[in-house]
């Protein structure tokens, strides 16, 4: 399946790079990460109203409710059972398993703890266009990707630690009006996303071998961040510019 939302590499070169390398420009794409976005910038450090955190929490709901439909995916193209085995934790991770609730009630308590009803963030009213079509293009991207291909778009969680690290350091302190059990997502994932990436990247750097295939690998990154940054591209239209779609349209005669 030829996959439009990542670019055939126009590799001049031939020699791969050596697997430290390759690791290094993965590395590299940390300047494209969200936490540079002017949304988060924002968000993380001088504060945004209050309604541009419950929308940001009603948006991010979308992405992480898709993560387990994406990580199922993802393992529906994986025909080694021992890489099925590490997967499978991504997906209880988020929908919970015994004597854990799981990430998406985490988030839902967070949602709580800002203000929003679990009704209005799970019946996905608030949902941006723009951040629905972004999550959709991962998700079909893990669909269609070889299981190798899918790895390789998880690894923006390189730098998640330090993201959510950021907001449980500054967030209280900004926004003295969370409820601080809504801080339980952040902290769960720091030790989630560290040992997800230990897995994505040690299949992504044994899987892309020459040159051309790193830089697939590298352009499939590329990919993943821009969806990342798409959604708050959406959100800051919406919620920072307060010009939500179609802002600018006649209202419907009632
Ligand atoms: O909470 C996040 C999460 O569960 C995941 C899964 C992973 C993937 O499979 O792509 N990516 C991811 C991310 C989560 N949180 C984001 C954030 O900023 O809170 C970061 C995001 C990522 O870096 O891809």
């Amino acid at each position: 399946m030829v996959q439009l939302a990542v670019p055939r590499p126009r590799v001049t070169a031939t020699e791969a790079w050596s697997r430290a390398e390759f690791e290094r420009r993965l590395r590299d794409k940390e300047r494209f990460y969200h936490i540079h976005h002017p949304f988060h910038v924002a968000m993380n450090s001088t504060g945004v109203a209050r309604e541009a955190v419950r929308g940001w929490v009603a948006n991010r709901f979308y992405y992480q409710t898709a993560i387990p439909i994406k990580d199922a995916a993802v393992m529906a193209n994986c025909r080694d059972r021992n890489a099925r085995r590490l997967w499978i934790t991504r997906i209880l991770d988020h929908d919970g398993a015994d004597g854990d609730e799981g990430g998406i009630e985490a988030w839902l308590q967070l949602a709580s703890a800002v203000g929003l009803s679990r009704t209005e963030v799970e019946n996905e009213e608030h949902v941006l266009p723009g951040v629905r079509f972004a999550v959709d293009a991962y998700v079909n991207f893990a669909r269609n990707a070889t299981f190798e291909e899918a790895a390789c778009s998880s690894l923006t969680e390189l730098f998640a630690p330090t993201i959510h690290q950021k907001r449980l350091d500054n967030w209280p302190e900004i926004y003295p009006w969370i409820e601080a059990d809504g801080y339980r997502y952040f902290r769960k994932r720091l030790s989630e996303a560290r040992r997800d990436v230990e897995h994505g990247l040690t299949v992504t750097l044994d899987h892309f071998k020459t040159r051309a295939e790193q830089e697939y690998a590298l352009n499939i990154l590329q990919f993943k961040l821009n969806v990342l940054w798409t959604m708050l591209d959406a959100m800051w239209m919406a919620y920072i510019e307060m010009k939500p779609p179609f802002f600018s349209c006649a209202k419907a005669n009632d």
